[in-house]
């Protein structure tokens, strides 16, 4: 049986190629695929962004060889980055709750 580590590692692969094979390129996210993705599954982390262009500016932190794809090493960045952000309020709402560390 995996463990909670090897199931949420696979689970971002598979995430990743449900959305990435919908189109052209079935290795990588178009934009259009980024933008379902986050709809989707990421639809918290989106409605706190007030932007309305905020995946368009995702789209270009995440493509860092310029390409227009997002593959799967661009998109987990994405993915480690919300995770910190997220370990930090986890750290935060702990240390509110028990008084210390
Ligand atoms: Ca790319």
């Amino acid at each position: 049986m995996p463990s909670d580590l090897e199931t949420a590692m696979e689970m971002l692969i598979l995430v990743f190629h449900r959305y990435a094979s919908k189109d052209g390129h079935p290795g990588t996210l178009s934009r259009r695929e980024l933008r379902e993705l986050m709809e989707n599954e990421l639809a918290n982390f989106l409605k706190s962004q007030k932007d309305p262009g905020a995946i368009d500016k995702i789209m270009k932190d995440l493509d860092a060889n310029g390409d227009g794809q997002v593959d799967f090493e661009e998109f987990v960045s994405l993915v480690v980055g919300l995770s910190v952000a997220c370990e930090q309020c986890y750290k935060m709402h702990k240390g509110l709750k028990t008084g210390k560390k």
